[in-house]
């Protein structure tokens, strides 16, 4: 639902005073014609006719719009110089809901932060970037930046800015242009009313997408620094028209207003019946299988021992259950320099909610596969938590009586079935059958997607079957 925004006034989305340093209240601290203040209007205008202020983080810059968190009334990060596209990737990842905002000059995103934009808008993150180009470090007093245009004078430039020395303007909208993902890309000023009405739409246009979920947008305005260009406010709104434009053309680059491929919902995804299941099991194909109501509580899970144990693979393999079914999930493997020998270390995140961070400081589950890593983390685990414990090679016994400990001799159980080092499938599956978070189905399917060998499969599912006939006689 859109809002109707009054036509003088202040938008909804700045502040009603601008408290920095106490001082100016009232104003911001743009100098006066600095093209700045005049977009940064424009997207707070956005920002309240699209009724998103609740959910828009605006990343500042580094630069002369670095206290743009004085103005916005939304949730507000000051990023590095030039890493905003990689903050606003993380804030997006982690809320999807978010509208973020990346507010750069050309300093900061085509200078320094050149990586940052070229991987975000090529991974297609769905942010909206607008890039403030005015040609010059304005902050730091007017050095030569990656847009400047051949011959301008500038501090680091006094005789003009020269090709075969400087290299040429890089005009930002086309390099977006030669990327697949953006899904928008625009370039235009505010040089005239009528430049500006334009603009005015394409911030709007570039939100808009994000609202709809439609992918990398990309906005680049052309944008006056009267105070560094050592000229007018008047007298650069037309340098802009005259001489600006003709070094970077106005103009959409792209538009791409409806996503090309549908993704099917999780309603549009049938279960798999048995018969299908073992279909699956015998093919290479990889439908996902969906179940109803896969898991309560969120499994934060820490599987440990020394490297070569397979500590990562137990890891990888609930992980791989984990998206079979359907399930948020992450995976993070901590190890040492050795391969082999050393301490490693994973951590699962099973979920039906979106993961903000994979890593783990207090697990609910942990699955210890040598004596070293009971000690390190069983004072970390939650009150409540399930600790699986390698009883073949750990000698003691949980200490902590808040917890719910389960021995299995799994190293004992992998080597009579065969296959000494699969005690991290004992583990898994000790831990899975006690859950019940995941089908022990799936749990069998998902064997050879992870544990690759193929002479190792029958040992690898008779270890499954060894370790359910231990838990049924055993417990
Ligand atoms: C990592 C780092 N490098 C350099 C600087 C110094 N610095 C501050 S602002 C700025 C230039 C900003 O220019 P631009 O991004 O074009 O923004 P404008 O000030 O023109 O709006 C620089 C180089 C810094 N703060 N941090
Ligand atoms: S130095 Fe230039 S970019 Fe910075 S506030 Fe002044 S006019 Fe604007």
């Amino acid at each position: 639902m859109t809002k109707e925004i009054q036509r003088f006034g202040k938008a909804e989305s700045f502040y009603d005073t601008y408290e920095r340093k106490g001082e100016g209240s009232f104003t911001t601290h743009y100098c006066p014609g600095c093209g700045h203040g005049t977009i940064q209007k424009m997207i707070a205008e956005a920002i309240d006719a699209l009724g998103i202020q609740d959910r828009t983080v605006f990343l500042s810059p580094v630069g002369c719009a670095v206290f743009a968190y004085y103005y916005y009334d939304t949730g507000n990060i000051q990023c590095s110089h030039g890493r905003a596209p990689a903050v606003a990737t993380g804030v997006k990842r982690t809320v999807k809901d978010a509208i973020v905002i990346s507010y750069q000059g050309d300093g900061d995103l085509a200078g320094i932060g050149m990586t940052e934009i070229m991987h975000a808008a090529n991974r297609g993150e769905p942010i909206t970037v607008f890039f403030i180009n005015n040609a010059i470090y304005g902050m730091t007093g007017g050095q030569m930046a990656p847009t400047t245009p051949l011959g301008q004078k500038t501090l680091t430039t006094p005789f003009g800015r020269d090709e075969k020395r400087d290299g040429n303007p890089l005009g930002m909208a086309e390099v977006m242009n030669a990327l697949k993902a953006p899904i928008y890309i625009e370039r235009c000023a505010v040089s005239s009313p009528k430049q500006i009405i334009k603009t005015k739409k394409a911030i709007r246009k570039a939100l808009q997408a994000q609202v709809d979920g439609l992918g990398f947008s990309f906005v680049e305005i052309l944008s006056p620094c009267p105070t560094n260009w050592r000229m007018t406010p008047v007298d650069s709104r037309a340098w802009i028209d005259q001489q600006m434009v003709e070094q970077f053309p106005l103009g959409t680059f792209r538009n791409i207003d409806k996503e090309g491929e549908h993704t099917p919902t999780s309603e549009e995804i049938q279960p798999l019946d048995d018969h299908a299941l073992i279909e699956f099991l015998t093919s290479d194909s990889n439908i996902p299988i969906l179940r109803e109501d896969p898991l309560q509580q969120t499994q934060r899970i820490k599987i440990s021992g020394f490297g070569g144990q397979g500590v990562l693979s137990a890891g990888e393999l609930l992980a791989t259950c984990g998206m079979m079914e359907h399930l948020e999930v992450s995976w993070l493997p901590s190890y040492g320099p050795e391969m082999r020998g050393g301490s490693a270390n994973v951590s699962v995140t099973l979920s039906k909610d979106e993961i903000g961070s994979p890593l783990i400081d207090h697990p609910n589950v942990l699955i210890v596969m040598n004596g070293p890593s009971l000690d390190m983390f069983e004072p970390l685990v939650c009150p409540g938590g399930l600790v699986v414990v390698n009883s073949s090679i750990v000698d003691r016994k949980v200490e902590r009586t808040d917890v719910q400990a389960i021995y299995i001799p799994a190293t004992e159980i992998a080597r009579d079935a065969g296959l000494q080092s699969a005690a991290n499938v004992v583990l898994a599956t000790t831990y899975l059958s006690l859950s019940g978070v995941i089908p022990l189905q799936t749990l069998k399917a998902c064997i050879p997607l992870v544990l690759r060998k193929r002479e190792y499969l029958e040992k690898n599912l008779k270890i499954v079957e060894k370790t359910l006939d231990y838990l049924e006689n055993t417990n």
